[in-house]
């Protein structure tokens, strides 16, 4: 099978927890915070996000940082997209969900942010001891979840490419139905995107964005086990 960059796929972590985050939005030391509570072992757990790493948070710019961390493998969100179409996209739309801190960079540093987030998966694909766990940001545009592989990996381009995209960046449908259906072909798929008081699931869809991003409302970080696909409870060291 050829990989094209849009998929990533990694093998079971024998060694430690795989955990993965909601929707950062540029607040990095909170969510160093959440890790510290649940006793993150960098040197054997690893961290997947569900991608929207910037706009909003006050440490925007400690991206590049964390991506630059062998255990950090966030898949791409809606803004992160942003980033990469920064010549073309719409700046006002941008500015007002938060991308100012971008406006703020020097044209190398907003170009080294584009080149590295446009290195960014769509999805990836985590085994685990019961079966295949898949992340996407917003939503699978499939009822399978290998159709999606299947096109990813074949490379689609063009109008079939943003039809995918604008699913998996974008959607609210399954959430805004209450859609039980689930995606076939995984024990879990995990998504972020639409924040919510408290995770939730929809059939295998886990929906784990619990406004870290909004800690003065009392959001805060859901840091789901992929394994188990129970939320670590901060103070749970291992
Ligand atoms: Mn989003």
């Amino acid at each position: 099978m050829t990989e094209s960059g849009l998929v990533r796929r990694f093998s079971q972590n024998l060694l430690g927890r795989d955990l993965a985050v909601g929707d950062i939005h540029g607040y990095f030391a909170l969510l160093q915070q959440a890790l510290d509570g649940v006793g993150f072992d960098p040197a054997r757990d690893r961290l997947f996000s569900v991608g929207d790493l910037t706009d909003r948070g006050p440490d925007c710019a400690e991206a590049l940082a964390w991506l630059a961390r062998p255990w950090f493998h966030p898949v791409c969100g809606n803004h992160d997209d942003y980033v990469c179409r920064y010549q073309s996209c719409d700046l006002d739309n941008w500015i007002q969900n938060g991308g100012s801190w971008f406006q703020q960079l020097t044209e190398i540093e907003q170009a080294r942010f584009a080149e590295r987030y446009r290195a960014l998966p769509l999805a990836i694909e985590v085994q685990t001891q019961a079966g295949p766990v898949g992340l996407l940001h917003a939503d699978c545009p499939f009822s399978n979840w290998q159709g999606l592989l299947d096109k990813l990996d074949a490379g689609v381009s063009g109008g079939q490419l943003r039809a995918i995209k604008n699913v998996c960046l974008w959607s609210r449908r399954r959430i805004e139905l209450l859609d039980e259906s689930g995606v076939e072909g995984l024990v879990a798929l995990v998504v972020g995107h639409t924040p919510l008081g408290a995770p939730a699931r929809l059939g295998n869809v886990h929906y784990i964005d619990t406004g870290g991003w909004y800690p003065q409302e009392g959001g805060y970080f859901t840091l789901l086990d992929l394994h188990s696909l129970i939320p670590v409870t901060i103070g749970a060291s291992r």
